[in-house]
């Protein structure tokens, strides 16, 4: 087939609102996406696009899993769907369990969700609603920081702190913010930058500023990753940590990147060596197969809740989604931990990580490029702004990729790199080599 749009008509194309996408340019020539397997997908005029962010930092195990493919269609057989509200099904049970399991030690009660962003709710309101129950009420102001992505709802945009999402919804939730951790002296630095763990004590100054008896809880990505991979500076995540315990501040990881392999560990705390009050995670958890989130919660937080919830029969959270626990998801998620462990993609994923850094900064000094991160197996770019347009050359460089057999994501001034946990060392070379070619390329005006 060489048709670019699939054989979709125009009203087809025109009907559907695209996320997060320039749905103008994407319609008047679009990129298709029509199948999968491990590592490519296949474009619709047929040709092979090696996977550079995993779907969207989803798919670490590679597409299309016969034993998760197997696992759901099995699952969609036996019980397409149970009640989520006052009946289960042992999927979620079983899956719960294993979650518990990799998350750091105490964090052991599952709350499920169908994506990162409500995920992020979940977390915030479980951290309101546990200081009303603890007899502190005023504990409802929330801490973010700039750069940080918790999703698009209500919530998760106050907290967020990426100006572009925020500037034409407003905020809804009471939320300061902590400077990012970007420092121009930390520019190319390989890993998690030396300097830079004083940010964290900025932390004390909005506790003087709000008081603490206001805060219910502190939320950052341990890498912020839609921003463009911004790894911690060392000694960052445990100041921060440090702090949230002297203040009575819960601390909230959102891990919907960094959890399940991206750091070569099953989260971003076992990485760092830090341990958050709630853990978020969505993506990885099916593989990007089924919808799906997981916050998992203190285990003391959540006796707090069966200690205080009135007589037995009644509900002690009044929050939860039709689809918490979703049969066909933890089915898929059952399959994917399953793969996770068999293969050892933690392991594998570190060690294409040294691949990756190694790699990516070869790229510096290359015009055009402003900056070099990664951190585990992510990798991000700054990409120096074209007069007025900082948005223009990410989304130039990107489309070269997309002729050159690479699907890349580009966001803001950046572009970022997460390859699958299956990748071949060559493969991260081919992505890096094309990126060459790509941004000397923009770069000549070509
Ligand atoms: N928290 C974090 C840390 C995320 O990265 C969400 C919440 C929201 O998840 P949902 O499932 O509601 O979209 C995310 C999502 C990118 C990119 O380019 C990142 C995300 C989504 C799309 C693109 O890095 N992260």
């Amino acid at each position: 087939m060489n048709d670019k749009s699939a054989g979709l008509s125009k009203s087809q194309l025109d009907t559907y609102w695209m996320p997060f996408t320039g749905n103008r340019q994407f319609k008047r020539d679009p990129r298709i996406i029509t199948s999968a397997d491990g590592c490519y997908y296949r474009s619709a005029d047929g040709r092979p696009i090696f996977d550079s962010l995993s779907g969207l930092w989803t798919c670490g195990a590679g597409h299309n899993r016969p034993e998760i493919i197997d696992s759901i269609t099995r699952q969609a057989a036996l019980l397409d769907y149970a009640p989520a509200f006052q009946y289960g099904h042992p999927g979620a049970f079983q899956l719960a369990e294993r979650v518990s399991q990799m998350m750091p030690m105490g964090l052991n009660r599952i709350f499920f969700t169908n994506s990162g962003s409500e995920s992020a709710e979940t977390s915030l309101k479980i951290a309101r609603a546990y200081w009303q129950k603890m007899g502190a009420p005023g504990k409802t102001k929330f801490i973010g920081r700039a750069k940080g992505y918790h999703g698009v709802n209500f919530g998760g945009l106050s907290v967020g702190g990426i100006s572009a999402n925020r500037a034409i919804f407003g905020s809804s939730i009471d939320s300061d913010h902590l400077r990012h951790t970007l420092l121009p002296h930390n520019r190319f630095a390989k890993g998690q930058p030396e300097q830079g763990s004083f940010l964290a004590d900025e932390l004390l100054e909005l506790i003087k500023l709000h008081g603490s008896e206001n805060i219910a809880a502190v939320i950052v990505e341990p890498v912020a990753g839609s921003a463009g991979v911004l790894p911690p500076p060392k000694g960052y995540l445990h100041r921060l940590r440090e702090i949230c315990t002297q203040y009575d501040i819960l601390l909230i990881f959102d891990e919907v990147i960094t959890a399940f392999g991206r750091m070569g560990k099953a989260t971003g705390a076992e990485f760092f060596g830090v341990t958050p009050d709630m853990l978020n995670t969505a993506k990885q958890l099916t593989n990007g197969a089924v919808p799906m989130g997981a916050v998992a919660v203190r285990q003391d937080i959540y006796e707090i809740f069966m200690e205080n919830g009135g007589p037995q029969y009644q509900l002690e959270l009044p929050h939860g989604y039709t689809y918490s626990g979703h049969p066909l998801a933890c089915a898929a998620a059952l399959a994917t931990l399953d793969i996770l462990k068999k293969e050892n993609l933690f392991e594998r994923s570190a060690e294409l990580a040294h691949i990756l850094e190694d790699h990516i900064h070869q790229l510096n000094g290359l015009p055009l490029i402003e900056d070099i991160r990664n951190c585990g197996l992510a990798a991000g770019l700054t990409i120096e702004s074209a007069p007025d347009e900082p948005l223009l050359r990410p989304y130039l460089i990107a489309m070269k990729m997309w002729e050159k057999g690479f699907y890349i994501r580009y966001g803001g001034d950046t572009l970022q790199i997460g390859v699958p946990f299956i990748a071949q060392a060559e493969e991260i070379d081919g992505v890096i080599n094309a990126l060459a070619e790509s941004i000397t390329e923009v770069a000549n005006g070509q």
